[in-house]
């Protein structure tokens, strides 16, 4: 059996973080607690790019984008959706989750969800707390683990030289002349 994990170690790593303002008491504790946790590990504060948006909605698109910018080993998104009289919250947070997983996918990098989805205010405040839950700090190292389990696996992605590629075919269908050497 072989058996590979991520690391801790993050020296090197460089993190996109993607910030809702919406609730900005609770996603400015989230941010602060989420940069200490990279920092803790090894990443140096110019290898850390925060994007501001309005609302956790609009945080999978921004992340898609510095994702696919392959610029970041990991792209991290915090948020704090609270539910309210209405609706609304099922919407937001079903989609903000769908569209972060979606985006990862799109993207190929691992993007984190570090939004939080609460019944109430005192329970999202508890949650970005760094004394209690410190969801931010978790965040940052489900990031850097992810960081480091993927890297490892693409050390094994390039092609071994005793594996025969399959012959490409030309646009009328035969398979290219072998040139004589
Ligand atoms: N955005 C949040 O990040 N949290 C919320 O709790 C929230 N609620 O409840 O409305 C919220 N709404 C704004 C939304 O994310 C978008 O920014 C807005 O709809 C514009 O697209």
């Amino acid at each position: 059996m072989k058996l590979r994990k991520g690391s801790h170690d993050a020296t090197g790593l460089r993190f996109g973080i993607v910030v809702a303002k919406f609730n900005k008491f609770v996603t400015s504790k989230l941010l602060s607690s989420c940069v200490e946790g990279l920092t803790k590990h090894g990443v140096k504060a110019d290898d850390i790019e925060v994007v501001r948006v309005p609302g956790a909605f609009e945080l999978p698109l921004v992340a898609r984008t510095m994702a696919r910018s392959k610029q970041f080993n990991a792209v991290i998104c915090l948020g704090a959706v609270i539910r309210g009289d209405t609706p609304h919250f099922d919407y937001i947070s079903a989609e903000t989750s769908r569209g972060i997983g979606q985006a990862a996918l799109d993207a190929d990098v691992p993007i984190i969800f570090g939004v939080l989805t609460t019944h109430t205010v005192a329970q999202a405040i508890e949650r970005a707390e760094s004394a209690k839950f410190n969801r931010g700090g978790d965040a940052a190292k489900s990031a850097i683990e992810m960081a480091t389990v993927m890297r490892l696996l693409r050390e094994g992605e390039e092609t071994p030289s005793n594996v025969e590629l399959p012959r490409v075919r030309s646009a009328k269908g035969r398979a290219p002349r072998k040139h004589k050497k």
